[in-house]
């Protein structure tokens, strides 16, 4: 099933194409070109499909050889399993990958296009919400860089990550139609199908084995995106499915007697299950089609890696199922993907015949999860009663692993049993019976990890510390990585740079660099909001999705703060002040109250602060709207300082973070997720660091809690944080009513509400730190010395560490290259 001898072509194209010698010369690459139009006549779009025709030809080529060679190889193979991908645009990354920039740029020239403008015409992918999806993409990335035989597998959503507008009411979000034209990068597989059940019963033979029947039945159909790894032939797959309803479900008896919307039903059923990338689950609709989703990824993926695996058979290969976890190795990205035990532990029972013992020893070999957090919204639970009526084996299954749990928990380990309520996986609360789906992957998998230091520190140390009691070795740290090939525009990481940190002549090289990314950067600011950008100032971003723990309100009651004492400053007094453009980016939920009225706030402070005569050659405000993949291409290199400045323990790692740093560009920072250890890299005079810490964060939100009780510890906030509250109240910032968001700063303790993010903690600290960076960037010297010392210290944090850890520690894995 791999998707060898894949012909060139093959895809899903909407124009029918035809490779020709653009020019005549034979030195330029071929580009495809449409049927219709001469190559010397494209229109830029035209330009983009041809080109990436001809580049994904060649992958195609990459891709042939490399299963080629696995399959005679016969290594044991990874697959990924995540509900979200976030791979932007592919062709720059191809063309990157293949090193091929100089021919198609030639070609390209001589049609009268430039490469960078062409590249531009791709709509992004975005099969994801933010850091978990782009992640994989990295991940996807590094394991073809690594020569890794290995597999991602998604869905292939109808419509990606929404589109945002900004509008004078804030955030509006549109659909977004990335297969509006047609993806040339993916090739549909119409001999790889499978069938997925929902609801139905189960059934018992007469044997005592038990059998799923019933229900309705839908068509995985495959789509594969082929994934280049860099300087390598090898060429990976990314295996999106598509639902399908069988044809023989479409009932032609009932469309011949007028009944057309019964006769289609089953058909437009199955087409919501890949319609949008995680429908809102307010309602029980919304969730029932959120946990199709789920099984649907993982029925498909399974039956397809049980299919190759016992390809083995024919081949004559030595073959026994206690050798699939010898030649399997399946990742969860966290919990999304949890069905796949349940339904890996049915295929091989109810369709394979093993027992209890012999599938439960494959399936907890095989399987291994990642955790990406410790939010309790986060964390997964399903209605034991919608999962019984749309999955009833699966819930036998998850029954009776839970059933041997506690057993297991009651015989062995007494001191633990009466900890069960909170670590057993069903949790029978007659309220609200549900399934925890963390707590069935802890104990279903074989390794589970956190993504950052601190992170995995504080799963071990509270989430999961009864069972880490249990299975001490079974728990492991991955610090987050990410590619460098997508992720470098700046400067090459293998000059050993910290040497040059002080070299003037060197200094004055990479300050010219950053200066033209400014530059650029300001162009695109201006095109896309209207507002123009100093690249004289010092460009200061946060981008990342909107949320209460990230904290952007600091950021913005900070710059609201630094306007209102900019206003009282004399002109001679704001001549020493260091101009700033700080710059935000990012989607709030479609139902997210409070992340929405950030969005507001940002964009009604822009608006004021940037049309200032008084102050706005020292400050600008900008919102920079559709924050995406293309979108953090453009802003990161042109960074000089970037926040990430979430309450301490509640980013498990962040990995723009990485990017940043990565890019030259310095960090204000609480100590957080994968902070900790890029401060420790690039060393902590180089990194502006505020804010609590994770241990000191549960008294801090007690202070707040104790309220009015004056004999106990208690909250006193800092002047210049009621200052900048009651500036905003004022109304200066237009007649939008701010006062909840704001309330949420204050009163009580409790999840959303009595400062549970501890902004008013911080505030004080992160202002002090906004002054140290204001001094430094005085000190030109001294801050492209740290900028240069932050790039030499990033190494740590590509993905490819990542991943030859996670093929070492976890799936048992090498490389397998094409000869
Ligand atoms: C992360 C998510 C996530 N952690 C639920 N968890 C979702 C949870 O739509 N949902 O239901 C979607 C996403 N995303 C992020 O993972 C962490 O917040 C980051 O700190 C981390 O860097 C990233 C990758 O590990």
């Amino acid at each position: 099933m791999a998707p060898a001898s894949v012909k060139p072509n093959s895809a899903g194209a909407t124009t029918s194409t035809a490779t020709v010698s653009a020019v005549s010369s034979s030195k330029v690459p071929p580009i495809a070109r449409p049927l219709a139009g001469e190559p010397e006549e494209f229109e830029p779009e035209q330009a983009y499909f041809a080109t990436a025709e001809s580049v994904r030809d060649r992958l195609i080529q990459q891709w042939n050889e490399t299963y080629a060679h696995y399959h005679k190889e016969d290594p044991k193979q990874t697959y990924y399993l995540s509900m979200e991908y976030l791979q932007g645009r592919a062709l720059t990354n191809a063309i990157g990958n293949l090193d091929i920039q100089d021919a198609y740029g030639k070609a390209l020239n001589q049609l009268g296009h430039q490469l960078e403008d062409i590249v531009e015409q791709e709509k992004d992918a975005a099969l994801g919400n933010g850091g978990l999806g782009r992640l994989a993409s990295c991940f996807l990335d590094s394991m073809a860089t690594l020569n890794l035989p290995a597999w991602g597998y998604g869905l292939r959503y109808r419509y990606g990550l929404f589109k945002q507008r900004i509008t004078k009411e804030g955030q509006e979000e549109i659909a977004e139609d990335w297969l509006e034209k047609f993806s040339p990068w993916e090739v549909v597989r119409h001999d790889v199908v499978f069938p997925v059940r929902f609801f139905g019963h189960v059934e018992v033979n007469p044997d005592g084995s038990r059998k799923w029947v019933g229900g309705d039945t839908v068509q995985a159909l495959a789509y594969d995106v082929p994934i280049p790894g860099y300087k390598t032939k090898n060429t990976i797959s990314l295996r999106l499915w598509e639902a399908r309803a069988s044809s023989d479900d479409f009932n032609l008896f009932l469309f011949n007697d007028g009944q057309y919307e019964s006769a289609s039903q089953l058909h437009s059923g199955a087409q919501q299950i890949c319609a949008v990338l995680y429908p809102g689950d307010a309602t029980e609709n919304g969730k029932l089609l959120r946990l199709k989703q789920q099984f649907f990824l993982c029925s498909a993926s399974l039956q397809d890696i049980i299919l190759r695996f016992k390809e083995r058979k024919n081949e004559n290969r030595s073959w026994k199922w206690s050798e699939f976890p010898s030649k399997v190795a399946v990742q969860l990205n966290d919990t999304h993907p949890t069905l796949a035990i349940p339904e890996l532990m049915r295929l091989l029972m109810d369709n394979e015949g093993l027992g209890w013992d012999e599938a439960w020893d494959v399936t907890t070999r095989t399987v291994a999860y990642t955790n990406h957090t410790v939010l309790p919204e986060a964390l997964e639970k399903w209605s034991q009663s919608v999962m019984w009526k749309l999955l009833p084996r699966h819930m036998e299954i998850i029954e009776e692993i839970d059933t041997r749990f506690i057993t297991m928990i009651r015989t062995t380990r007494t001191d633990l049993e009466s900890k069960l309520p909170s670590i057993c996986i069903l949790d029978n609360n007659p309220q609200k019976p549900v399934v925890r789906m963390a707590n069935l992957c802890v104990v279903s998998s074989h390794k589970v990890n956190g993504v950052a230091q601190l992170h995995s520190d504080i799963l071990k140390a509270e989430l999961f510390a009864d069972y880490v009691s249990i299975w001490p070795k079974k728990f492991q740290n991955k610090t987050n990585g990410i590619t460098p090939r997508r992720w470098l525009r700046f400067c090459s990481p293998e000059l050993s740079l910290r040497k040059f940190a002080e070299n003037a002549d060197f200094q004055a090289e990479w300050s010219s660099a950053k200066m033209a990314n400014k530059q650029r950067l300001a162009q695109y600011i201006l095109r896309e909001t209207g507002v123009s950008i100093d690249p004289n100032s010092l460009f200061d971003i946060q981008v990342k999705r909107i949320h209460e723990y990230k904290r952007q309100l600091l950021n913005i009651l900070g710059a609201i703060y630094r306007y209102k004492k900019l206003k009282e400053m004399s002109a001679e007094e704001r001549k020493n002040t260091t101009p700033r453009t700080i710059m935000f980016g990012g989607k709030a939920f479609a139902t997210y109250t409070n992340a929405k009225r950030i969005v507001k706030l940002v964009n009604d402070v822009g608006a004021v602060v940037n049309s200032d005569p008084e102050v706005n050659s020292y400050l600008k405000v900008v919102f920079v709207p559709n924050y995406n993949v293309s979108v953090a291409e453009m802003l990161i290199p042109g960074s000089e300082l970037s926040q990430h400045i979430s309450t301490a323990g509640m980013e498990a790692s962040g990995t723009s973070n990485m990017k940043f740093a990565l890019n030259g560009c310095l960090i204000i920072g609480t100590l957080d997720g994968a902070n900790v250890e890029i401060r420790e890299e690039i060393g902590e005079e180089n990194f502006f660091l505020f804010g609590a810490t994770a241990d000191e964060v549960p008294r801090l939100r007690k202070e707040r809690e104790n309220g009015l009780s004056s004999l106990i510890a208690q909250f006193k906030p800092d002047p210049r944080f009621e200052e900048a509250k009651e500036y905003t109240r004022s109304g200066a910032f237009g007649s939008y009513d701010y006062n909840p968001l704001l309330d949420s700063l204050e009163g009580n303790s409790g999840y959303g509400r009595g400062d549970y993010f501890l902004v008013g903690h911080d505030f004080p600290s992160y202002m002090d730190a906004q002054e140290r960076v204001d001094e430094a960037y005085k000190d030109r010297k001294r801050w492209l010395k740290m900028s240069i010392l932050s790039t030499a210290g990033s190494g740590k944090f590509s993905s490819d560490r990542t991943i030859s850890q996670y093929a070492k520690e976890i799936w048992n894995i090498e490389e397998c290259r094409v000869p």
